[in-house]
C-alpha cells in the first residue's frame, strides 16, 4: 500500500537462540542489554568491538539531515516537537492551548503519558532507536571496508560483533562505583571516550583512541556556513518545517503546587537552543535573556540532585507519595512489591493516580518514578539550571533519553517476569465519589502505537505496533543482562525448565 513504511522489526535472532517459552519469556542466547557502565568499561574483545562501533554509530546517526527520517533529529522528534508527521502516520497532536483538566495528555507529539500505554508505546520507540544505532553500525563497517580498505576477514569480526549488540541502559537506581550513589552514569561526565578501532585503521583515528564522547549532547546537525549549528528555531530554508517551538509551559503553569520547580517561569526558549543542555539553562537578570542554550552540561549539579532522595518528594505535584518515598533504589524496590501495586493499571501508568484510583499506601508508578527522573536528570528550575530531559516535548533529543528509557523498558521486563498475569488485568473501577477527574478511558493492548510500524512499505493506518505485539521483549530478541538470573530461577539443576516453577 501507500508509499514507504519502515518496518521496525528488532533486531536479528541469533542462530543459536533457543525458546524455552512456557509462560514467562525464556530464551536462551539472545544478545543482551548491558548497564552502560559495564559496556562502556569493558575489556572483553568483543564488548569493545561493539562500544566502538556503538560511539562512531551514535555520532553518525546524529549528523544526519534533520529532513531524514531516519536522522537522529526525526526519531527524537517522534517523542514531542517539532509535532511534524513521521512515516506516513496520522498526524501527531498538537500542544493542547490554554488551560487542561487533569487527566489525559497535556502534551503534543506521538509519546503516550499519564495513559496505561506508557510503557507499552516506548518499547517499539526503543526498538527502533536500537535498529537505527545498528544500520549506522553497518555503514561504518562498509565505510571502513570501501573507503579505507579493511579486509573482508577482518570487516567480518566486526560485522559479527555488530550482529550480538544491543541497547545499553542506565540504571539509576544502582549507586555509580565513582561516586558510590546515585549519578549518572560514569562515561556521561566525560566529554571524550575512549575507542578501539582496527589496527588497520589507525591512521584515521586520533592515536590515543581519545574520541569525541557522543553521549555528552546534541546540537544541531544543520550548520550554517561557518560550520557552527542553527538554533533548534531556525532551520536553513527549505526545512522550516522542523523548527523546534518555544514551549509555553501552560501544563506546568496548571501544576496545583506553587512550589513546584517548574513553576517559577512561563516558558522555554527552546527555539533558540543550539544543542541540548543539563543543568545548563538560566535567566539573565530581568529576564532579558537566557545562557546556556548552546548546549551547556553540569553533571556534577546533576549528581546532586539524584542523590539527594528529599527532592523528589518535594517535587511530587500531586503528592504521591505520602510517606518518605526512599531514595531511588527504594522507589523501585516499593514498585515492585505487591503491597504497593496490585494491578496493571497501578503499576504502568500515573493515570490511575491521577483519576482518582488511590489506594490504602499511595504508590509509585512506573511512569511516576520515571518523571521523577526525567526532571533529576535534565534540570527543572531556572534556579539551578533548567535541561532539555526535564521537558517532554524536547527531551528526546538528549542522548541520556535513550539510556532512561531502556531502563523503563528493563524494569517493564521485570515487572513481566514477576508478574505476568498483571497484563491489562483490572477492570476500569468506578471514580472515587466526588472526584474532579473526567472519566478519560483507559488506554487497551490493541491500541495502535502510532507510528511505530511493523511491516515494510505496509499500511500506514493499521501495520502498527500495539501492547500485544510488544509484550513478549524475547520475540524481540533482546534480554536484560541481569534479567537471565531472574528467569534461571525457574530452571532445574540440569538446565531444563523446571515445569513446576511455571
Ligand atoms: N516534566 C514531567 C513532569 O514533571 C516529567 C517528564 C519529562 C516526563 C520529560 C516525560 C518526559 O519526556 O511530570
Amino acid at each position: 500500500m501507500a508509499d514507504g513504511t519502515f518496518n521496525i522489526t528488532g533486531l536479528p535472532r541469533p542462530a543459536d537462540a533457543v525458546s524455552k517459552t512456557k509462560k514467562i519469556p525464556y530464551v536462551t542466547n539472545l544478545p543482551l542489554r548491558y548497564e552502560i557502565s559495564a559496556f562502556a568499561g569493558s575489556k572483553d574483545k568483543e564488548v569493545r568491538k561493539q562500544w566502538t562501533l556503538y560511539v562512531l554509530a551514535l555520532e553518525r546517526f546524529k549528523s544526519k539531515p534533520v529532513d531524514e527520517k531516519l536522522s537522529y533529529f526525526q526519531v527524537a522528534g517522534i517523542h514531542g516537537y517539532p509535532e511534524t508527521v513521521w512515516d506516513n502516520a496520522p498526524p501527531p497532536k498538537s500542544d493542547p492551548v490554554g488551560p487542561q483538566p487533569p487527566g489525559g495528555q497535556p502534551f503534543g507529539g506521538y509519546c503516550n503519558h499519564n495513559g496505561i500505554n506508557f510503557p507499552n508505546w516506548h518499547r517499539p520507540y526503543m526498538l527502533l532507536f536500537e535498529q537505527c544505532i545498528w544500520d549506522n553500525m553497518k555503514d561504518v563497517i562498509g565505510h571502513w571496508k570501501t573507503k579505507h580498505g579493511l579486509p573482508d576477514s577482518e570487516a567480518q569480526a566486526w560485522y559479527t560483533a555488530a550482529e550480538k549488540w544491543r541497547l545499553p541502559y542506565w540504571d539509576w537506581a544502582r549507586k555509580q562505583s565513582y561516586t558510590q550513589d546515585f549519578a549518572y552514569p560514569e562515561v556521561l561526565t566525560q566529554g571524550t571516550v575512549r575507542i578501539y578501532p582496527p589496527a588497520a585503521l589507525k591512521d584515521f583515528y586520533p592515536p590515543s583512541g581519545i574520541y569525541a564522547n557522543p553521549l555528552w549532547g546534541f546540537s544541531n546537525p544543520e550548520l550554517n556556513e561557518d560550520g557552527d549549528p542553527y538554533p533548534f528555531g531556525s532551520m536553513p530554508k527549505g526545512k522550516e518545517e522542523w523548527n523546534i517551538k518555544d514551549d509555553p509551559v501552560d501544563h506546568q503553569k496548571e501544576l496545583p503546587d506553587p512550589n513546584h520547580p517548574n513553576n517559577d517561569t512561563d516558558w522555554i526558549p527552546w527555539s533558540q537552543a543550539t544543542g541540548i543542555s543539563r543543568y545548563g539553562i538560566f535567566v539573565n537578570n530581568e529576564r532579558t535573556g537566557f545562557r546556556g542554550l548552546d548546549g551547556i552540561n553540569n553533571p556534577w549539579t546533576a549528581n546532586n540532585f539524584l542523590s539527594n532522595v528529599d527532592l523528589i518528594a518535594k517535587s511530587d505535584p500531586n503528592k504521591q507519595i505520602k510517606h518518605n518515598p526512599g531514595n531511588l533504589a527504594d522507589s523501585v524496590n516499593r514498585m515492585f512489591s505487591p503491597d504497593y501495586n496490585s494491578t496493571w493499571g497501578q503499576f504502568a501508568s500515573t493515570k490511575w493516580k491521577n483519576e482518582g484510583h488511590t489506594n490504602a499506601t499511595g504508590y509509585m508508578s512506573l511512569e511516576y518514578i520515571h518523571n521523577n527522573v526525567h526532571n533529576l536528570t535534565g534540570g527543572s528550575s531556572f534556579k539551578t539550571g533548567v535541561g532539555h530531559m526535564s521537558d517532554v516535548p524536547v527531551a528526546a533529543f538528549d542522548p541520556i533519553f535513550w539510556l532512561h528509557h531502556c531502563q523503563i523498558d528493563r524494569l517493564l521486563a521485570i515487572w513481566q517476569s514477576l508478574y505476568w498475569d498483571l497484563w491489562f488485568d483490572q477492570k476500569e473501577p468506578p471514580r472515587n465519589p466526588g472526584s474532579k477527574y473526567p472519566n478519560v478511558p483507559d488506554d487497551t493492548e490493541t491500541d495502535f502505537l502510532q507510528p511505530f510500524h511493523d511491516k515494510a512499505n505496509g499500511d500506514p493506518l493499521t501495520d502498527v505496533w500495539t501492547a500485544k505485539k510488544a509484550r513478549n521483549w524475547t520475540d524481540l530478541n533482546y534480554q536484560y543482562d541481569d534479567l537471565m538470573a531472574l528467569s534461571q530461577k525457574a530452571l532445574a539443576p540440569d538446565g531444563t525448565l523446571d515445569e513446576e516453577k511455571f
